[in-house]
């Protein structure tokens, strides 16, 4: 059930008051209970951002192209919100406080909400409390959120599996394209980018990428351009700005784009599923924490102990 402050939040954050959905972001990330009653008030305004994922290696850049590419779309007018998840622990959130420091700096103008996480500490997982987060500011009146997170682990990954198109940042020096592949980024990535163009080893990468996406190419299906960026520089971003933008139109037309919202709805349903499948397993099962010993003592196996369990949830067959 939604409190009444709750609900009056909703009401302002809706309206466009940005201290209003801080309030109600703080309450996704802190208050799971709340949860569920505020995303289904949020939920059926949030389809109308378009909803960018930045990922890359750690140091790549995406920050500084985040905040590049925001003031580009907020030069043609749209509304941004900015999404910062951050790999590391919030006890030593250095580089949230300096993202959020460099990126709020430029953007004292309020047509621009930037939030950023911590990716340790989120109930019931970074990718859901992104999501929530990202779905608030589209419900908001966001035109664009960008969402950013360090392309590394799957958890990460899944946080830009609901993104309408997905940047990979990728620069020279950092390992090569293989390893991209590797960590599951390459078949994510709609648009390439080869950040920190000014660097030696920047044309390589570039022909590398490009000719993997070539020899990718089918017909009738968008094939991820290779952009060069100096971010810091602000060079080549209106090109990214453009590009996704293309990307968004290709994927509506094409009848792509209802199949990634599909996918992307059962990431979700997926992860709240199993969440409150197991909190209904182990509150069913007073002795759960029996079984685990057992399985250390080396008594039984561990499937053997999920048998177990699931016969006395009585949810097992
Ligand atoms: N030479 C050069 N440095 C860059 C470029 N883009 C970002 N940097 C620098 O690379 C470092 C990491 O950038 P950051 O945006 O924090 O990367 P992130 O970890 O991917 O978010 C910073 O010192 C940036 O100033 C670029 O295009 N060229
Ligand atoms: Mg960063």
């Amino acid at each position: 059930l939604l409190s009444s402050v709750h609900a009056e939040l909703i009401e302002r954050a809706l309206g466009g008051e940005v201290r209003a959905a801080a309030r109600l972001m703080t309450a996704l990330e802190s208050d799971p209970a709340a949860v569920p009653a505020i995303m289904s008030r949020i939920y059926p305004q949030a389809g109308k951002a378009h909803v960018i994922g930045i990922t890359g290696p750690p140091g790549a850049g995406k920050s500084s192209l985040v905040d590049k590419l925001a003031a580009a779309f907020r030069s043609r007018g749209q509304t941004v919100g900015i999404v910062a998840v951050d790999p590391s622990s919030p006890f030593t959130g250095g580089a949230i406080l300096g993202d959020r420091i460099r990126m709020q700096d430029r953007f004292s103008d309020a047509g621009v909400f930037i939030r950023s996480m911590a990716s340790r500490g989120q109930p019931g997982g970074l990718a859901k409390a992104s999501q929530n987060v990202v779905a608030l500011m589209a419900a908001c009146g966001k035109d664009v959120v960008l969402v950013e997170t360090v392309g590394v682990g799957q958890e990460e990954i899944d946080v830009i599996r609901v993104a309408d198109t997905t940047v990979v940042v990728m620069v020279p020096g950092l390992g090569d394209a293989v390893q991209t592949m590797k960590a599951g980024l390459l078949e994510v990535a709609d648009v390439f980018v080869v950040n920190k163009a000014d660097r030696d080893g920047a044309d390589r990468l570039f022909k590398d990428l490009s000719l993997m996406v070539h020899t990718g190419m089918q017909e009738g299906k968008w094939s991820a351009p290779v952009l060069k960026t100096v971010a810091t520089e602000n060079q080549g971003v209106g090109e990214v700005r453009d590009r996704t933008a293309e990307h968004l139109a290709f994927v509506r037309e094409s009848g792509e784009y209802q199949e990634r919202r599909r996918q992307a709805a059962t990431v979700e349903i997926d992860a709240i599923l199993r969440e409150r499948l197991l909190s209904a397993v182990i509150s069913r099962v007073p002795a759960f924490d029996r079984y685990a010993q057992a399985v250390g003592r080396r008594q039984y196996d561990p499937y053997t102990a999920v048998e177990h369990i699931l016969q006395e949830s009585r949810l097992g067959g």
